[in-house]
């Protein structure tokens, strides 16, 4: 298959060349546009060395040394590459190229976005508007002027702050940017278009004001309001939490409806899919609006962990991914509840983490092999690269972590460093030796703690035994122990004795002094990403739900009842739902927990949390499990959900966190209680009666779950109102796709025949294709595999439109190791089809030889 080669990190080469400046003119065009580069080079020492210059999709116009224009024969061209020899130690290289960004449907460099062009660089993007060292430990000063229609794209953007702006011929007019802060050019950022704007004013602790602004498509701007506050709320938590303050005069946000995924942090013109930026309570849900703030915070704070320290090379991505998302998450948990945004990084860490750790594309944080970068953008990077990090912080403690975060920004402002480097400073700054903990870069995997206990009574003597193991993975046989922080609580009827050990060796044994034998509440707040094997019999989770002051653990023990429940339900057919669940219900019903929190107490594991917790399962016997008990839970406490559910579907007059979390729970009695016919008429009641669209949400999840008659008149009812919404009709079309129906693969088949359905759109494409993959479990994995075979269908299709979208999508196939062999062997022979196209792009080629290389 590979015509493609991979790149090493032990391979790193500092360039022997330096920019220091670049001048960019670019005149837009729909197919034609012209990018004039001027760029003022040194070389790094007397080397012959030839430059080698970063281009693809290019047509090259001109090259000139100096004044000097080369003729064709003093350089050599490919087509990845711009190669030019005998070099003097300083020069000045105009490169002219002309680009297509109207053709361009990957959707990197420089595209369209309905009536807008924008850009996207990171990682690789910037080849693809000229000639460049496209790495980012190269960085330069950006001048940028961008030339446009004057009728057609009134708003002329780029990075830093604009200084000059005029009219030209032809109805064009231009404006220069110019960012004194040198960037690699994966930061780099143009927009030009027709938008509504949004602005306010951000005044820094120093005193400083900053000019903020979010552009959205015109008629939107009242739905950047939520976008405006959040990024508001980010300035003052970073100044506040890590002392850091933003650092030019402008700060820019545009919203864009074509875009590859949430958003992206290019200097002072951050770039947004439209998803993360645009709100109002009857057309966004709480989670929107939680995910909006989240990802406003996590692109800002960027600006320090990311833009002005930045990576040195890309196997180093986590250094500033793992980062910013641990310091995003620690912003949500500061303006939320800590305990339900904890639970929640868990959820997506057990049910999407752990299933790519153990799959055929698992990596280290820091991946020490890359064929296609795009593909290293990964939930392994970002979310266990911030449960590195939080490690850290557990390990240090905020002020010790602090002072190792001020250690790092002074000794690296302005660089291009590495994760090495990062935690040598959090050592240096606390004096401790953190050698042992540097191997979470280099190992990929989820390790396993299996953990024993022994109380003797006469001693008094309580002992924890813990061994970790990390099994195997593709690319790493060998694992070494790791050092690992565990929080854990010892209850002693009403005491409880909170302790933090650390786990060092392969095993150890922990001794602590007791009265009696504890219940252990096992890794507080999850302190490490790891699964555990303790034994613990219900009396004891039970205890755990009562008394421990952890609510992680109180959610994470619920959990485990249930979690045992379902694979009793796999493992041994025809057997029924036991006594622990409804202790445990009766239990948490009556609790005196937030409606929030409440809610994830209610909420049985997942299809996704549970394939990472029994291997080689049968998905349908799986998914009938799950069905079984929740059915077997509606019936024994209807009239428990049925009471909650009148509760808390009055939220009027609560405060407004209080009223997301009711609305999460009066969503999760609906769904129990909808599985009881004499409760179905609640869901058209629901829907019909809200005014939010969390509400309306809700009920029709219920409705395409439970289908009946009602179900499809609701769905046009849905679509009547919303058809000029595209956010909210991606909502409708992932309905769609999770409808629990034979009849689902006509009803894909109908939509993506319709006008407003199409694969360049990846928004939308995801919203149906994705949703149907990766949520609708049981048509997905139905055992004639016609849900491989469609998924299939749709990434062949893709990759030739937008090879990062089809990349992304291929994931729920290529993890077939965790299904039992039927549906493995129907999921390789559909993966297999796909690698017997001509012209797959590089991003499907490294998944699919990683998949299939047995
Ligand atoms: N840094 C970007 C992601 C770029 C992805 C390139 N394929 C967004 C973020 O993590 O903030
Ligand atoms: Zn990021």
């Amino acid at each position: 298959m590979s015509e493609f080669t991979a790149r090493y990190l032990a391979d790193y080469q500092p360039s022997p060349y330096s920019i220091n400046t670049i001048d960019l003119t670019i005149e837009l065009d729909e197919h034609a546009t012209k990018v004039r580069s001027i760029l003022s080079i040194t070389k790094k020492e007397e080397s012959d060395e030839p430059l080698v210059l970063d281009g693809e999709h290019l047509i090259l116009v001109s090259v000139s040394l100096g004044q000097q224009s080369l003729s064709p024969d003093a350089y050599q061209l490919t087509e990845q590459s711009l190669t030019i020899f005998n070099l003097p130690s300083e020069f000045t290289l105009t490169v002219e190229t002309e680009v297509d960004p109207a053709n361009n449907t990957a959707l990197e460099g420089l595209y369209k976005s309905g009536d807008a062009f924008c850009t996207q660089c990171e990682a690789e993007g910037f080849r693809r508007i000229t000639y460049y060292l496209d790495r980012p430990d190269v960085m330069a000063i950006f001048t940028t002027k961008v030339i446009a229609d004057r009728a057609k794209f009134p708003q002329l953007l780029a990075n830093g702050n604009p200084v000059e702006r005029g009219e030209l011929n032809n109805n064009k007019h231009f404006v220069t940017w110019h960012d004194p802060h040198p960037k690699p050019c994966y930061l780099f950022a143009l927009v030009a278009g027709d938008f509504d704007l949004l602005s306010d004013q951000y005044k820094t602790a120093s005193g400083r004001e900053v000019l903020l602004e979010i552009f959205v498509d015109k008629g939107n701007k009242a739905k950047a309001e939520h976008a405006m506050a959040s990024l508001k709320h980010s300035m003052k938590w970073d100044e506040d939490v890590f002392g850091l303050e933003y650092d030019l005069d402008i700060y820019m946000i545009v919203a864009v409806d074509f875009f590859n995924m949430g958003a992206m942090e290019n200097k002072g013109l951050n770039v947004f899919n439209s998803k993360y930026v645009l709100a109002d309570r009857e057309s966004a849900t709480d989670t929107d609006f939680f995910n909006i703030e989240a990802v406003i915070a996590h692109e800002y704070f960027h600006n320090w962990t990311g833009n002005r320290v930045t990576c040195r090379d890309w196997f180093q991505l986590s250094l500033k991914e793992g980062l910013t998302v641990f310091r995003d998450q620690q912003f949500s948990a500061d303006m939320h509840s800590a305990d339900v945004t904890r639970i929640q990084n868990v959820k997506l860490l057990r049910a999407q983490q752990f299933a790519e750790d153990a799959g055929p594309m698992s990596h280290p944080i820091r991946p020490e092999k890359v064929m296609e970068m795009n593909n290293f953008y990964t939930l392994t990077v970002y979310e266990k690269g911030a449960e590195v990090i939080r490690m850290l912080h557990t390990l240090l403690g905020q002020n010790g972590f602090r002072k190792g975060m001020d250690l790092y920004f002074d000794r690296f402002d302005g660089m291009a460093v590495t994760c090495d480097d990062f935690v040598t400073a959090m050592a240096d700054a606390n004096n401790r030796d953190l050698t042992l903990f540097k191997r979470w870069y280099s190992q990929s995997g989820t390790p396993e703690l299996t953990v024993t206990q022994h109380f003797e009574s006469a001693s008094q003597q309580f002992t924890l035994n813990i061994e970790q193991m990390t099994p195997a993975t593709g690319n790493q046989l060998e694992k070494l122990a790791l050092h690992i922080p565990i929080k854990l609580e010892l209850i002693v009827g009403e005491e409880v004795q909170t302790q933090l050990v650390e786990l060092t060796n392969q095993s150890q044994q922990f001794q602590f002094a007791c009265e009696q034998e504890p219940t252990v509440a096992f890794l507080c707040d999850f302190s490490a990403p790891v699964k555990v094997n303790y034994e613990q019999s219900t009396a004891a989770l039970l205890t755990i739900i009562e008394s421990s002051q952890n609510n992680f653990c109180v959610w994470d023990a619920g959990q485990k009842i249930m979690a045992k429940e379902i694979e009793q339900l796999v493992l041994l057919a025809g057997s029924q739902p036991s006594r622990d669940i409804e202790r445990m219900f009766n239990a948490v019903i009556t609790a005196d927990y937030d409606a929030a929190f409440k809610a994830l107490m209610l909420t049985l594991p997942s299809f996704d949390e549970m394939t990472a917790h029994i291997s080689k399962v049968d998905p349908q016997k799986l998914i009938s499990a799950i069905e079984k008990l929740s059915t077997f839970i509606s019936s024994t406490f209807s009239a428990e959900f049925l009471s909650l559910y009148k509760q808390h579907s009055e939220v009027e007059h609560l405060s407004s966190s209080q009223q997301v979390g009711s609305r999460a729970l009066a969503n999760t009695c609906l769904r129990y209680l909808v599985k009881l016919t004499e409760h179905h008429s609640l869901v058209a009641q629901r829907y019909l009666q809200a005014t939010d669209m969390t509400t309306k949400l809700g009920a029709l999840q219920c409705s395409i779950k439970q289908v009946n008659d009602e179900t499809l008149s609701l769905l046009n009812d849905f679509e009547q109102q919303w058809h000029a919404d595209t956010l909210v009709m991606d909502k409708w079309f992932s309905l769609n796709a999770n409808l629990n129906d034979e009849l689902i693969f006509e009803r894909l088949e109908q939509l993506m025949a319709r006008d407003d359905f199409a694969l360049t759109n990846p928004n939308r494409a995801r919203s149906l294709i994705g949703a149907f993959a990766m949520q609708n479990n049981k048509y997905f994995h139905e055992s004639s595999g016609k849900g491989y075979q469609f998924l299939a269908q749709q990434i062949i299709e893709m990759d030739r439109i937008n090879p990062q979208v089809a990349s992304r999508l291929i994931t729920p196939l290529i993890q077939f190791e965790a299904f039992n062999e039927v549906h493995q062997s129907l999921m390789i022979s559909q993966l297999q089809f796909i690698a017997s196209q001509d012209n797959l792009s590089r991003d499907l080629v490294e998944k699919l030889e990683a998949a299939l290389k047995e």
